[in-house]
């Protein structure tokens, strides 16, 4: 930036900072700050609109916590007064918001999870834009120029935003001394928003792309179904989106169209290659029933961990949807209660002090290496490693005849097995209809369908179940859940879901509408054709048992005693992910109508197919 310029831009802040505060009711925090609205140029000319606010009448300079947002920047300082930014706002810090290259009032062109390709060049090309040096050019125009600052920067966000603060991480400008990346996506192929396992998330990246990409501002898709499992259905193969609906307009469908398999274009995006150092201090923070983005988080915590021999990089995980701890207490989510206000928890113990601990060399680093907060028994733990193999054993959880399930390998011979008929054409829904859009404003189940009562899928013909006997005693597993799987298909493609499920007590006093309640406690898809690679698909051989091992991720939850263990497998979850059409066609976002058929499948748990779940188990208490 020119010595010119920098004026130009000073004097403006200047003359910003004598403005009134617009709005005439306004709350304690919102009448101590100022908002300045300034264009920061980045080094390729674009300019991003940011709004900056500063507290008033304050003595000492202070930190400033930047978010990169492509949702719009909040315009008031009506985000001080409640949720997310509240015990921030009353440590005392200049907030400062920034709409991301192409969103709402910024220049230059939007580019969904633009990958960081300035780490692969010398980072002098002024041309070379994206996130990292968007965030560094940002950072450096702050500490240059926002009055009163004291040349620290803390970056967060949640999701896209959060993406943002990890990315702003990876080649951070000096002054960046915190960052908080909160259910930031990794890997967009392998589990985050537009896949999982390779399984295409279709009402998700149909509905997300749209929104993102029909203009500069959000936009909603408009359906002419209520009942969005409906018009998926009928929307019928994916071949068909773009010939009725979206006729080549959407960049990100494009993409997913022309990109099937874990190829470069989603190898260069995913976040894990460029995490080989913790450049910055970082806390990670994960929400147990996050609908959009819970690999991300573990991804993120897990890859910077490898590298962290100082001891600053942080996981805090709880109870909680996407954001669930930015908004509202945190005492339940759907129908399950938590005992406490988990999120305000979180925002007042464990945020805020860790921003003022680096940002204001304030207080002790109160806080371990990890945080989670203990499903099942609700409570938080403080853990020096995570996951904490030192207090686990790790157990398999066996698939048994007659719809058992335990921790004793089965006894069958080679062919016992379970089946169901998987049918394209009457998929199993992911959540109980009507399945509302996504973001649907007068409110959707999507926000909390992790957490829906699972029985409305139990004992369908073509939703297979396992189950304990009721637990003589607590139950607790802590870390990895991975499901292995003895599965056959008549088809050649299959995807198989598995899910790990609480089913409570039929009688429980404590709640007794909740007697019997089926809460998932982790969950995933595979899609076959992946099972040896996700670059080179391959064809299932049909008939042919193959052995698949699926991520189920991790938890720390108890199951109480009088609860039973359950596991649930089927093969779609429908409008979640898309219909596999069960028969091997090179690029299902070209399959035809007629390519998706009805396949038989078979899940054995014999002695020399054992399928089972490897969990983590507590040890003492
Ligand atoms: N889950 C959203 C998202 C993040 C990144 C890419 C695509 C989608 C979000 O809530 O921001």
């Amino acid at each position: 930036m020119t010595p010119r310029i920098t004026r130009i831009l000073q004097l403006s802040l200047f003359l910003l900072l004598l403005l009134p505060f617009e709005g005439s009711t306004r709350s304690q925090s919102e009448q101590s700050l100022e908002k300045l609205n300034v264009m920061i140029p980045m080094r390729d000319g674009v300019r991003l609109n940011t709004n900056i606010f500063l507290p008033k009448n304050i003595g000492e300079r202070l930190p400033m916590i930047l978010e990169r947002t492509p949702y719009q920047v909040p315009e008031s300082s009506r985000p001080f007064a409640e949720g997310k930014f509240k015990a921030l706002a009353a440590d005392g810090y200049i907030f400062v918001f920034q709409d991301i290259r192409g969103r709402y009032k910024s220049e230059g062109q939007f580019v969904m999870q633009r990958a960081p390709v300035s780490l692969l060049s010398d980072g002098k090309d002024p041309k070379i834009v994206d996130e990292v040096t968007d965030a560094y050019d940002t950072v450096e125009w702050l500490v240059r120029n926002v009055p009163n600052n004291n040349g620290r920067v803390g970056i967060t966000g949640i999701s896209y935003p959060g993406w943002t603060a990890a990315m702003a991480t990876l080649d951070p400008h000096p002054a960046l001394k915190a960052s908080s990346p909160q259910a930031s996506p990794a890997d967009m192929y392998l589990g985050d928003d537009f896949h999982h396992n390779g399984a295409f998330r279709l009402s998700y990246g149909f509905e997300y792309a749209t929104m993102m990409e029909t203009n500069k501002e959000s936009y909603r898709f408009s359906f002419d179904k209520y009942d969005t499992f409906e018009w998926y259905l009928k929307l019928g193969a994916l071949s068909n989106v773009n010939e009725k609906y979206l006729h080549g307009k959407i960049p990100t469908w494009n993409d997913f169209v022309e990109h099937p398999n874990y190829d470069e274009f989603w190898q260069k995006q995913a976040m894990a290659g460029y995490l080989k150092s913790v450049k910055v201090p970082m806390l990670t923070v994960a929400g147990w029933w996050d609908q959009e983005d819970f690999y991300g988080p573990l991804k993120i915590y897990n890859t910077l961990e490898k590298h962290d021999a100082a001891r600053r990089n942080f996981l805090v995980a709880g109870p909680w949807n996407h954001g669930g701890w930015a908004r509202q207490d945190g005492s339940s989510l759907g129908s399950i209660k938590f005992e406490s206000n988990t999120s305000q928890y979180y925002r007042e113990q464990i945020e805020a002090p860790w921003f003022a601990y680096w940002l204001k060399d304030k207080g002790q680093l109160n806080i371990t290496e990890a945080i989670t907060f203990r499903t099942g028994s609700n409570a938080w733990q403080r853990y020096d490693q995570w996951p904490p193999v030192n207090l686990t054993i790790s157990k398999n959880l066996y698939f048994q005849k007659n719809g058992k399930l335990s921790f004793d390998a089965p006894a069958e011979n080679a062919d016992a097995y379970d089946s169901y008929v998987s049918d394209p054409a009457n998929p199993v829904p992911y959540r109980p209809r009507p399945v509302e859009p996504t973001y649907f404003p007068l409110g959707s189940g999507w926000r909390a369908w992790l957490v829906e009562d699972q029985r409305f899928a139990h004992q369908r013909p073509d939703v297979l179940s396992w189950e304990t006997d009721p637990l003589a005693e607590d139950v607790v597993l802590t870390g990895d859940v991975i499901a292995k799987l003895f599965a056959s298909t008549t088809g050649s493609d299959s995807d198989w879901i598995v899910k790990l499920i609480d089913v409570y007590a039929e009688d429980y006093p404590k709640e007794p509408k909740m007697g019997g309640y089926q809460l998932m406690v982790a969950n995933d898809v595979f899609r076959g054709r992946f099972r040896k690679s996700f670059e080179k698909p391959e064809p299932v051989k049909p008939n042919q048992v193959e052995e698949y091992s699926i991520d189920l991720h991790q938890i720390d939850h108890c199951f109480r005693k009088g609860h039973k263990i359950m596991v649930q497998v089927q093969s779609t979850w429908f409008p979640v992910i898309d219909r596999n059409p069960q028969k091997y066609v090179p690029n299902i976002f070209k399959a035809r109508d007629e390519d998706y058929i009805k396949a038989t499948q078979r899940i054995y748990r014999s002695k020399i197919n054992p399928s089972h779940l490897k969990v983590a188990v507590g040890v003492g208490k």
